[in-house]
């Protein structure tokens, strides 16, 4: 068991930097010239709807170290479902974790995806290292291909399995920043592509948040027939607004994040 929840996601943070090299320069680029360290908002994971291996087999490793269950999310069109997840602190990073509906995928993505499955050791997956140990299944790249084509977030699986897919800056929590498309334009002139997908400011002052994302890497990984380069990891940018009784909205909007979804998409 993780004892404390920093080492939890210094574990998640190492494991995802292996490939979002990226990260280090978002990190530089919003970090350097304020005192305090970057706060991230929330990270995020994925998984698929199996009973061995649905999202809350993931979510008992935030359980165990003090966080709590809180909103709930429907995405019809992708067929995910997610949950998130909050810790007392909340300067803790707030957690995402969605599932595909399997059931609801083609017969040879189910059968694809159960395959995979059938290859994770069940004692891995209450192991310490669990949410941070990537794919426990070999993959052609043709597998990976036929499933893109029906799932961008099935194949994504299929190549990375479980790690933190991407860390999120907090805007409040920047002092040198206080709008996201400044933020954004900073991004930009360094070099980074933004998700535009739905707009490159995702959500409003209304929703009570406003998200941006970079699109990911590409990083190689090894398949069974060879390595290929391919989409991996990015970083998104949140800013909150405050409810009415003046504490910071803590959820997550789905029309949003809908579209921060699509920020492993190809370029
Ligand atoms: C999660 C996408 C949703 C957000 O902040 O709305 C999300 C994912 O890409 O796995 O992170
Ligand atoms: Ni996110």
């Amino acid at each position: 068991m993780h004892n404390t929840v920093d080492n939890l996601f210094q574990a998640l943070w190492d494991n995802y930097l292996e490939v979002t090299p990226s990260a280090v320069k978002v990190h530089e680029l919003l970090g350097s010239t304020q005192q305090n360290d970057v706060i991230n908002d929330h990270i995020a994971l994925r998984t698929f709807n199996h009973e061995k291996i649905g999202l809350e087999k993931l979510a008992a490793h935030f359980l165990a170290v003090g966080y709590k269950e809180c909103g709930e999310y429907h995405f019809e069109a992708k067929k995910l479902y997610a949950k998130h997840y909050e810790h007392t602190d909340p300067t803790k990073p707030k957690v995402f974790i969605s599932e595909l509906l399997v059931e609801k995928c083609s017969q040879a993505l189910q059968s694809v995806v159960n395959s995979m499955i059938d290859e994770i050791d069940e004692a891995a997956i209450t192991a310490d290292n669990f949410l941070y140990s990537g794919t426990h299944w070999q993959v052609s790249h043709d597998t990976y291909q036929a499933l893109l084509a029906e799932s961008e977030y099935a194949a994504w699986m299929a190549a990375w399995g479980y790690r933190a897919n991407h860390f999120t800056v907090s805007i409040n929590y920047l002092s040198n920043f206080t709008k996201i498309t400044d933020v954004n334009q900073n991004l930009k002139d360094a070099g980074f592509e933004l998700n535009s997908a739905g707009g490159e400011v995702k959500g409003s002052p209304e929703v009570l948040l406003e998200q941006s994302s970079t699109l990911a890497d590409h990083h190689s990984v090894l398949f069974s027939d060879g390595e290929f380069k391919i989409p991996s990891c990015f970083y998104e940018f949140a800013l909150r607004y405050a409810k009415p009784d003046g504490e910071l909205y803590t959820g997550f909007v789905a029309a949003s994040a809908d579209k921060i979804f699509e920020s492993t998409n190809a370029r």
